[in-house]
């Protein structure tokens, strides 16, 4: 080829590449009927028939949008601060970020899961996990707002979690990275094979949604991908999927992908809590911090815990079995009946089903075929109950309907996949835009899905929406269910990268009463329930300013003596009757950001007074005509 062919022939090949991917509108394939439309047409004024509680991965957030609108009503922050409520920067939440290293207000949330009792949503809670910190978080669904926030001692990454057993008895958390765990971690990166381990913790739910790590179990050293817990029949077990059974440590991408098979992980959590109740558990140092909202003086705390309770694998002979799955297994769900364990693996072209009848059948009889890291490993053909074959290129998740089907995510061939979970069959597919990753039937991982929907989250966004330089809006799609053929009605965008969603009926969560916080139940040490309540307190260099709003002014507006040096402390009560008139509170030369102060609620933003002069403050959000008025001036003089 002489230059000019040469130069000819790759502006073909660009130009070939730019209309695969490229900003053009929607090809006639993608361009939907409007029939499609009105059924997501909700018209104005009118609710939307779910909630969709949409993890919002390395933004650290969740986003709540409607369905089947796609309509974006709220972001909960839970790992990363949050400008626009003051998440992270007013005094009362900061606590929740604390970590045993400190403040850290970012984290990487892949996977959300709600409540259930008796394995059936209950509109309580939402838990979420943190990927690199790694976190365990708990949101309360009443309040959106995230509450609880535990750091997880040993381990080296949380993206196996949270996982609830049927009546949330338990969160599961297990670790994506193995490390070397115990006294000595400062070992060669090539003993992997002695000295790395993973760690499951059992994270126990009080009836109040508090959390406390129960006990961990130590397991061999691969990586945890996701999870489920067994329901009805399986009731008391749990199944991990995991990749990396070759225990590589260099290149994962080649040395982790030898074996033809990994694993499933089937742990009898029951059989544990025995052995924990009997004493066999081991006290182990650690330090995490369990950070704690308490709705009453609408303050958080902090603490650094200092041990765990560990059992040792040398015990677990009859705790842990292992399933082998192929091939890189990812995803790993439990269907309604709790009898089906559909494995997923990401370089596979088939979908594993087990039997868990199977499974408890071959453990009694001991079908093993050898060992891993000394857990008996049960033998393929004994677990399972057969195999979706040619269903498309690498399974990720599964979610289920109530009429005994399921629907497979696949990030190669960027497709959904019905299926039938009796014969499995494969009854339909349709094609998402582009590569989707997980999927979410409402009440899918329940015992009573309540269907309707499948909602695809997909990875690679391209050409479905006006483009916004090379950083592109993630994007979900949403699919009606509800007939034989799953037909796409909506494509919405999502803020941050959507992983694990679930959604639940709207009327779950609808709050029964408006009244959210009450201020005669407010406990706060610096509220003021009234403006007779107000006033400016001196300790030491502490300035404490006990201030009030309500439309359309703040108490005081006016605030002298204080002193260049001084740490100011505005802690402003909402004292609106109204349940849904927040007031926000900002001043000028602030190294932070707002606040957000609810009716009946306190909150406080600290101030470095460091230069003289006259600050001007304000409320933030625009809460009456006499809005612009809300404001107030602090004077700062010298020493
Ligand atoms: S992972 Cu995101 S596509 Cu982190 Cu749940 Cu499968
Ligand atoms: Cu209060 Cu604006």
């Amino acid at each position: 080829m002489n230059t000019i062919t040469k130069l000819a022939y790759s502006v073909a090949v660009v130009c070939a590449a730019f209309t695969i991917y490229s900003c053009k509108p929607a090809g006639p394939d993608k361009v939907l009927t409007g029939d499609a439309a009105s059924k997501a047409y909700v018209a104005p004024g009118k609710y939307d028939e779910f909630y969709n509680i949409v993890s919002g991965g390395f933004n650290g957030q969740i986003g709540i949008y409607g369905l089947p609108s796609g309509r974006l009503f709220k972001i909960i922050p839970v790992f990363s601060t949050f400008p626009e409520n003051g998440y992270g920067y007013s005094e009362e939440s900061k606590p929740m970020l604390n970590t045993s290293n400190g403040f850290v207000p970012w984290d990487d949330l892949h996977h959300i899961s709600l409540s259930t009792t008796n394995g059936e949503h209950d509109g309580r809670w939402a838990f979420a996990n943190g990927n690199n910190t790694p976190r365990v978080a708990r949101i309360d669904l009443k309040t959106f707002k995230t509450v609880e926030i535990l750091e997880l001692p040993n381990s080296g990454g949380n993206h196996s979690s949270p996982y609830i057993t049927e009546n949330t008895e338990y969160v599961v958390a297990s670790t994506r990275f193995s490390i070397p765990i115990g006294d000595n971690t400062d070992v060669p990166i090539s003993s992997y094979k002695e000295n790395f381990k993973g760690t499951v913790s059992f994270i126990k739910v009080d009836t109040s949604g508090h959390m406390k790590i129960a006990f961990q179990l130590v397991t061999p050293g691969v990586n945890f991908d996701l999870a489920r817990a067994g329901k009805g029949p399986s009731h008391g077990w749990f199944f991990f999927s995991c990749y990396n059974t070759e225990q590589a440590y260099t290149l994962l991408e080649v040395n982790a992908s030898q074996k033809d098979k990994d694993f499933i992980m089937a742990v009898n959590w029951k059989k544990a809590e025995e052995y924990i109740q009997a004493g066999k558990g081991k006290t182990t140092k650690a330090r995490y911090a369990h950070n704690v909202h308490n709705e009453s003086t609408h303050q958080a705390t902090s603490t650094i815990l200092e041990e765990v309770l560990q059992l040792d694998p040398a015990e677990l002979k009859d705790i842990i079995y292992f399933i082998p799955c192929p091939k890189s297994p990812h995803g790993c769900d439990v269907d309604p009946s709790g009898e089906f364990i559909v494995g997923s693996g990401k370089l596979a072209a088939l979908i594993p089903v087990f039997s868990f009848d199977k499974i408890q059948k071959a453990i009694a009889n001991k079908e093993f075929e050898g060992d891993f890291a000394g857990l008996p490993v049960i033998k393929y053909e004994s677990a399972l109950y057969g195999e979706v074959t040619k269903p498309g290129l690498g399974p990720l998740h599964t979610e289920f309907d109530a009429n005994g089907n399921a629907y497979t995510s696949f990030f190669v061939s960027s497709e959904i996949v019905k299926w039938n979970l009796k014969d499995l069959k494969v009854l339909d597919r349709v094609p998402t835009y582009y590569s989707i990753g997980h999927l979410c039937v409402p009440g899918g991982p329940t015992k009573k899905p309540h269907g309707k929907y499948v909602i695809a989250y997909n990875k690679i966004t391209k050409d479905r929406y006006l483009p916004t330089g090379p950083e592109l809006t993630q994007s979900a799609q949403l699919y009606d269910i509800s007939g034989e053929k799953m037909k796409l009605i909506l494509d919405f965008p999502t803020t941050g990268e959507p992983h694990y969603a679930e959604a639940i009926p709207a009327e779950m969560l609808m709050p029964k009463s408006t009244k959210i916080y009450r201020l005669e139940d407010n406990q706060h040490p610096y509220v003021a329930k009234g403006e007779g309540q107000t006033k400016v307190e001196r300790k030491g260099n502490e300035v404490h300013v006990y201030m009030t709003a309500i439309r359309s002014h703040l108490t005081p507006d006016n605030i002298e003596g204080i002193k260049q040096g001084d740490d100011v402390y505005f802690h402003v009560t909402n004292l609106e009757q109204d349940w849904d008139v927040p007031h926000g509170f900002a001043i000028k030369g602030a190294n932070n950001a707002e606040i957000l102060i609810m009716p009946g609620e306190t909150q406080t933003l600290k101030w470095k007074a460091d230069r003289t002069g006259v600050f001007p403050y304000y409320c933030t959000d625009f809460c009456s005509a006499l809005h612009q008025e809300m404001q107030g001036y602090a004077r700062v003089s010298a020493p």
